[in-house]
C-alpha cells in the first residue's frame, strides 16, 4: 500500500521560472539595436560562460541536423537538469566544478565475451569524432538543438562482442557522493543513485545514438555530463545519461532511474511522442530555449524515418 505522497521531482516547463530565458531576453536587451546584425555565431561568443575549462577536439562534421537552428552554449550549459548536483535548472553550472573527469574509465562486461575497461584517452583516440547537430526534448516541455560532439554506440558494441543473451545495454553514472554532492545528502529523497538508463539493443546499435565527448567544437561541461554521455535525440532527455562509468550486456530489460521514481509517468522507452501524454501536462508543444513561443512536439522528435520501424508493432501508448 502505497500511503506516503511521492514527491513529483519532474515539472512541467509551464511551472518553472525560465532563467535561461530571463538572462537571454536581458543580454539581448543590452546589445539593443546592434545584435541584430550579429551573426549567430558572434552572439554565441558574446554570451557564452565557460564555468569550466573545455578541451578543443578534432572531429568531422556531418550533414545531420545542418538545417536546425542551434542553440547558444551559454542557453545549452546553463539550464540543466544532473540531480547528482541540484534540482535547480541553473545550479549544476555552479556547483560541477566538484566532478573530475580525467581520469575516468569506463568499464563494459555483462554478456560479452571477455569484460574490459576503456580509458577516456583511448576512447578519444580510438574512435573518429564526429559532430551531430540533434534536437533534444526534455520530458518537461523544453528543448533545444545541440551540436554534439561522439561517436556511434554501435562502435562500442561492435568492441565488446555481446553474446546471444545479450538483449539490452544498461548505462551507469559514477557514484561517488564526493564528486556529487546529492548522492552524500540524499537531499531530494527517494532518487536512487547511482542513475541508470537502458536501451534495447536495436536501439543501442542504431546509428543515430551516440556516445558524446563534446559538444561546441569541445569537450563537455560537467553540468553536461563529462567526460561521456548517451545522446539518444528520439527519446526525452531523461534516456540521455550523463557521466557514464559502466556499461553492460544484459538479458532483462534494465530499470531505469526516472521509471523507478514513478512508472505510471515514466516508461523504459520514453518515445518523444506528443500524441501521448504525461499525466501531468501535455506533450504536444515544447518551448525551445530562448523562443518565447511555444513550438509543435515532432513524432519521435523528428526522427520518425530513422527509427519508426523499431517500434511498428507496439503500442505506444502502452510502452511509454
Ligand atoms: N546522471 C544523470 N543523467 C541525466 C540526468 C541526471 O539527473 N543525472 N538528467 C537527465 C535529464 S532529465 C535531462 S533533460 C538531460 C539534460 O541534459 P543537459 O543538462 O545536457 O541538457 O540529462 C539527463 N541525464
Ligand atoms: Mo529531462
Amino acid at each position: 500500500m502505497d500511503i506516503i505522497k511521492k514527491p513529483s521531482w519532474h515539472i512541467s516547463e509551464n511551472e518553472v521560472t525560465d532563467e535561461a530565458l530571463f538572462n537571454k531576453r536581458r543580454d539581448f536587451l543590452k546589445l539593443g539595436a546592434a545584435s541584430i546584425v550579429l551573426t549567430t555565431t558572434v552572439m554565441e561568443q558574446l554570451s557564452a560562460v565557460e564555468t569550466t575549462k573545455r578541451d578543443p577536439l578534432k572531429f568531422k562534421k556531418t550533414s545531420f541536423g545542418k538545417d536546425l537552428n542551434i542553440n547558444d552554449f551559454n542557453q545549452a550549459s546553463t539550464y540543466n537538469n544532473f540531480y547528482e548536483f541540484s534540482l535547480k535548472k541553473s545550479e549544476p553550472a555552479k556547483l560541477a566544478h566538484t566532478l573530475n573527469p580525467s581520469p575516468w574509465d569506463i568499464e563494459i562486461g555483462g554478456e560479452v565475451e571477455k569484460p574490459f575497461t576503456l580509458s577516456m584517452e583511448e576512447i578519444i583516440k580510438s574512435y573518429p569524432l564526429q559532430e551531430r547537430i540533434y534536437r533534444f526534448r526534455c520530458v518537461e516541455g523544453w528543448a533545444m538543438v545541440v551540436p554534439w560532439i561522439g561517436f556511434s554506440l554501435s562502435h562500442i558494441i561492435k568492441l565488446a562482442k555481446p553474446n546471444s543473451k545479450a538483449k539490452f545495454v544498461k548505462f551507469t553514472t559514477l557514484f561517488d557522493p564526493k564528486q556529487f554532492p546529492d548522492q552524500a545528502k540524499g537531499m531530494f529523497g527517494n532518487i536512487p543513485y547511482p542513475y541508470v538508463e537502458g536501451l534495447r539493443m536495436d536501439e543501442a546499435m542504431n546509428d543515430l545514438t551516440i556516445l558524446s565527448v563534446g559538444m561546441y567544437g569541445k569537450t563537455l561541461p560537467k553540468q553536461n555530463g563529462a567526460p561521456l554521455r548517451l545522446i539518444v535525440p528520439w527519446k526525452y532527455g531523461f534516456k540521455s545519461i550523463k557521466s557514464i562509468v559502466k556499461i553492460e550486456f544484459v538479458q532483462e530489460q534494465p530499470i531505469n532511474t526516472w521509471n523507478a521514481i514513478s512508472s505510471k509517468e515514466y516508461g523504459f522507452y520514453a518515445n518523444v511522442n506528443p500524441q501521448v501524454d504525461h499525466p501531468r501536462w501535455s506533450q504536444a508543444r515544447e518551448r525551445k530555449l530562448g523562443s518565447f513561443f511555444k513550438q509543435k512536439t515532432l513524432m519521435f522528435n523528428g526522427y520518425e524515418k530513422e527509427v519508426a520501424n523499431m517500434y511498428k508493432d507496439m503500442d505506444l501508448r502502452k510502452f511509454i
